[in-house]
């Protein structure tokens, strides 16, 4: 293949990427949104509730300044949270400090997260009915810093369907929805779970939110998510990155013993509980693209 012939394949690759690329929609399935395959799976069968609280699988792009996150399963409506840390930036916590502390989080202070991790921002998610309000809550926080923003309510009065956050420690909204629709997924129990079944999810929580509140990460952000209790002290055993079976609920301590605190330390768990998200070089894909246009002109 001559030079010309590469560079003429290249920009119609990323021509075509360009067009089947539209954004994902933020309607909490991952159907028809273009993510490609997943970037994390679940390996153990869920303990706290299945089809209440399990994380299938991890699904993610960067496209257009954002990060589409989709993490399929189902959060149970009891203001149990999923917690999402992100490594996106240098520095950062791989001890937890305890602040920002926003929802209770300061009961993390002493998690460790694997080596090489190191969290820097924070989403908790959660949902119920709080007595008055069926409600979707999103809270987001810098983490090591007294700056957090919470969220109520973000679909208007409902638990499923599709908001937007306003605007505080985050400069820009926060896209959310969510879909409790799943009924297959991993089953319940604490031995390794049917990966098959867990990728043939595609419903969940579904979330994009701006790189620049993010750090705007250069290359790559690493993600962590996984499902706590109401007061983020007794931790699920869905991890994503997954934890290995045969495994039960961290608990406090992690080994499933409430301690009131969260001071498991994920190296003493094997895996890696992360997962990568690429961060295309800017500007990338339309350079490519501009190449192959030029390379199909000087052939005519
Ligand atoms: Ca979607
Ligand atoms: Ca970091
Ligand atoms: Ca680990």
């Amino acid at each position: 293949m001559s030079n010309r012939n590469i560079r003429i394949s290249l920009g119609l690759v990323a021509a075509a990427g360009g067009i089947a690329g539209a954004q994902p929609v933020i309607d909490g399935t991952i159907a028809g949104d273009g993510y490609g395959s997943a970037l994390s799976v679940q390996k153990v069968q869920t303990q706290f509730g299945d089809n209440l609280s399990e994380l299938d699988a991890a699904y993610a792009r960067v496209q257009g300044g954002m990060l589409y996150l989709a993490l399929t399963g189902n959060i149970e409506n009891n203001f149990n949270k999923i917690d999402i840390y992100f490594d996106s930036v240098a520095g950062g916590e791989n001890v937890l400090s305890g602040a920002p502390g926003n929802d209770n989080s300061g009961a993390m202070s002493g998690l460790t997260f694997d080596a090489g991790f190191e969290a820097d921002y924070h989403l908790i998610l959660r949902r119920g009915f709080d007595g008055s309000t069926n409600r979707f809550d999103l809270d987001y926080s810098v983490l090591g810093t007294a700056s957090f923003s919470s969220y109520g309510n973000v679909f208007g009065g409902t638990q499923e369907g599709s908001g937007s956050t306003g605007t505080g420690a985050n400069a820009f909204p926060i896209a959310l929805a969510y879909d409790n629709s799943n009924l297959g997924g991993v089953s319940g129990g604490d031995q390794a779970s049917d990966q098959s079944a867990a990728l043939a999810v595609e419903t969940g929580v579904e979330l994009a939110i701006s790189l620049a509140d993010l750090g705007l990460p250069a290359s790559a952000i690493k993600v962590l998510a996984f499902i706590n209790n109401q007061n983020h002290d007794y931790a699920s055993n869905q991890f994503l990155g997954s934890l290995e079976p045969p495994q039960g609920n961290l608990g406090g301590d992690g080994f499933g013993n409430f301690t009131g605190t969260e001071t498991f330390n994920l190296n003493d768990f094997a895996g890696d509980q992360w997962f990568r998200v690429a961060v295309p070089a800017p500007g990338a894909l339309p350079l490519l693209a501009l190449g192959g246009l030029a390379a199909l002109r000087r052939r005519r």
